[in-house]
């Protein structure tokens, strides 16, 4: 399979990450994102969406989203629960990320980090989302070591993926104890 992506994005990285530990072998086609490359023509022919990540299965089978690149390439493994209640309290966390986490954590990263604007034009409202997304998994954390079940899920590996770039977005995790141990215990599960 070939993964069209850019390896500081979160998104991406997903998909890096859950291929990698399943060992899947794979072709990556690094794409960078300020580039506009995926905006080509060229591009949308593959994922008219003009997004990364995307993954080519071949036989025309093009899949991208990141979270349903995830679920796809983690079916009948140990990162989706066997039970059907606590695959969907994971799926909860998947939609919960792509709506409430990733658009404020991640877009406040890209705004800093890749387009350099100063703290004074990040807006409030996006600072406040993104604390409030933080604030709601310190609290779960503070219960248990993982998001779902009492093992790593493709809910950990989403919600790490831009929550471990936080600071970047000019979060802190300083008073979030929990989400750091968390980020420690997710990242040695992953070997990265
Ligand atoms: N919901 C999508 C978001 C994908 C997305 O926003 N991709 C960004 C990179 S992280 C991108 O391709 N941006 C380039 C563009 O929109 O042209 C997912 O989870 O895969």
């Amino acid at each position: 399979m070939k993964i069209y992506g850019d390896t500081r994005s979160g998104n991406c990285l997903k998909v890096k990450y859950v291929a990698d530990t399943l060992a899947i072998p794979y072709e990556w086609t690094e794409i960078d994102v300020l580039s506009g490359r995926t905006r080509s023509k060229e591009f949308l022919a593959i994922n008219p969406a003009g997004q990364i990540p995307t993954v080519d299965f071949g036989n025309g089978r093009i899949l991208a989203q990141s979270n349903a690149i995830m679920r796809y390439l983690a079916r009948n493994s140990a990162l989706i629960p066997g039970d059907a209640w606590l695959a969907a309290k994971m799926d909860e966390w998947l939609f919960w990320e792509q709506y409430s986490h990733e658009p404020t954590i991640a877009v406040a990263r890209f705004l800093r980090t890749f387009k350099n604007l100063p703290d004074s034009e990040i807006s409030p409202q996006l600072v406040e989302k993104g604390n409030a997304a933080l604030d709601m998994m310190e609290a779960c954390l503070t219960r248990k070591n993982w998001f779902v079940g009492d093992q790593i899920t493709l809910a950990d590996i989403a919600l790490l993926a831009y929550t471990q770039f936080a600071e970047e977005g000019g979060f802190t995790l300083e008073h979030r104890p929990h989400i750091r141990k968390w980020l420690a215990l997710a990242k040695g599960e992953l070997n990265i």
